[in-house]
């Protein structure tokens, strides 16, 4: 397969260029080190040099390490003492460096209080609902492992009716310590509802979209790591394995699209992209993916574009994940054409950086791949703020979420705007949106 040009330009175009990988502490060669054992060794982050490559990270990561950053000719990883030890045993070049907090600075990284929880999540979800029954309508799809609600939340004019209107999902916080990604969910319900009537821009969309907001795919994991008084850096799922003490699938590893293809993702139940033991295995990507395939209407699948949030790397990413390859079965060079063009709008009002997600390292069973593949919708990933851990990495203070919310504000709207036919974006409406 041929690396292909757009990585090489982002790559020189952005110094740090920085992505919140996948937390890996356990490897696929080997049993998996217990990642939930109560005397887990102390795990920080590490700077890796000479990682310069997406095939040198997909090899990286292929050993089941954690990768959270991405530089020019380097990575940053978290790992347990024994994971840096068995990594210098592979060669890697390490350097051991201070937290997030510490390299930040005061004020740097935020407490749990910083952000909402589930509960008062759901609490905002239905004050919107009850300030605007008109708008906003939101529905229990099913429960996470533990039996929390997994909620989806409808916001269009005439939010009652199921209109023949192009529908935009977006899905959140399906990593567990992502929780920026859930008060973005709330930004924008705040900011279309409280601006419908208002802004023309707005109100001409909710006049002629209907929008699907997922404030949080992985409720249990949200709580783990929220809730035991500080953050405990938790990724996956909080569902046990069978055959080990290890806790947790990494959601975004567990759809149901070329599942566990093409070593990106691990079979160690310890690995923090440990892809579960099937296609959508964990009750929540199945509570998901039973929602999207419920939005076929009359044969058609009404949802056409979506945003998946995480953090962090401050990117605009598109499929495919699981090949480097631009084009591949399912993926022609117009439907790539399109996500390069939409993605590339949408990174112009943000300030991120746009590619292809396997510009970084192969990824396989994740959300975007899935949602493009078997149903055809645009889909696409955003690694919210920072860009690295002097930032606050996982946990930026609270006094940011105001402006790192609304910065995706256009970005958001682009979408909704392009929701009729993602083709318009390359200039391909002639040969697509034909009405
Ligand atoms: C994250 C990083 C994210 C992941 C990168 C990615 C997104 C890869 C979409 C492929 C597709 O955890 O935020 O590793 O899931
Ligand atoms: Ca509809
Ligand atoms: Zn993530």
């Amino acid at each position: 397969m041929r690396r292909f040009p757009r990585g090489r330009r982002t790559a020189t175009a952005a110094t740090v260029l920085t992505l919140a990988l996948a937390l890996a502490t356990g490897t696929q060669a080997t049993a998996a080190p217990d990642a939930s054992a109560p005397a887990a060794a102390t795990v920080r982050q590490y700077q890796v040099d000479g990682v310069a490559t997406a095939e040198q990270r997909t090899a990286l990561a292929r050993t089941g390490t954690a990768i959270d950053e991405i530089g020019a000719d380097s990575v940053v990883i978290t790992a347990d003492e024994a994971d840096a030890e068995r990594l210098t045993g592979l060669g890697y070049d390490l350097t051991a460096l201070t937290a997030p907090t510490e390299r930040g600075g005061p004020g740097a990284a935020a407490a749990p209080a910083d952000y909402h929880t589930y509960a008062e999540t759901l609490a905002a979800v239905d004050a919107a609902e009850a300030a605007h029954p008109d708008l906003v309508s939101s529905q229990v799809i099913g429960q996470s492992y533990e039996g929390r609600d997994i909620v989806a939340v409808k916001v269009s004019a005439d939010v009652g009716v199921d209109e023949d209107e192009p529908e935009v999902l977006f899905t959140h916080n399906q990593h567990a310590r992502e929780h920026l990604t859930v008060e973005m969910a709330l930004y924008t319900l705040t900011e279309l509802t409280s601006q419908y009537g208002t802004d023309p821009e707005v109100t001409a969309l909710l006049d002629t979209r209907e929008v699907w907001l997922i404030p949080t795919v992985n409720p249990d994991g949200k709580v783990h790591d929220q809730e035991s008084g500080s953050f405990r850096s938790w990724r996956k799922n909080r569902e046990p394995n069978s055959g080990s003490s290890a806790v947790g699938t990494d959601l975004n590893r567990n759809w149901a699209y070329e599942w566990g293809c093409c070593g990106g993702s691990s079979g160690s139940p310890g690995s923090d992209t440990y892809r579960g033991a099937g296609p959508e295995s964990a009750p929540e990507t199945g509570v998901v993916a039973d929602f999207v395939r419920g939005r076929v209407v009359g044969g058609e699948q009404q949802i056409t574009a979506h945003i998946d949030f995480h953090t962090y790397g401050e990117l605009v990413l598109w499929p495919y994940g699981h090949t480097y390859a631009d084009t591949a079965p399912g993926l022609t060079a117009d439907d790539a054409a399109a996500f390069e063009a939409l993605g590339t709008a949408m990174a112009d009002s943000n300030g991120y950086t746009p590619q292809q997600s396997s510009d970084l390292y192969i990824t396989d069973g994740s959300i975007n791949d899935w949602l493009w593949a078997d149903q055809g919708i645009f889909s696409f990933t955003f690694e919210m703020y920072p860009t690295s851990g002097a930032g606050g990495g996982f946990y930026p203070p609270g006094s940011v979420i105001d402006r790192e919310t609304s910065r995706n504000r256009e970005a958001v709207l682009t979408l909704l705007t392009y929701a009729d036919c993602a083709y318009r974006a390359a200039g391909l409406e002639a040969e697509y949106c034909a009405a």
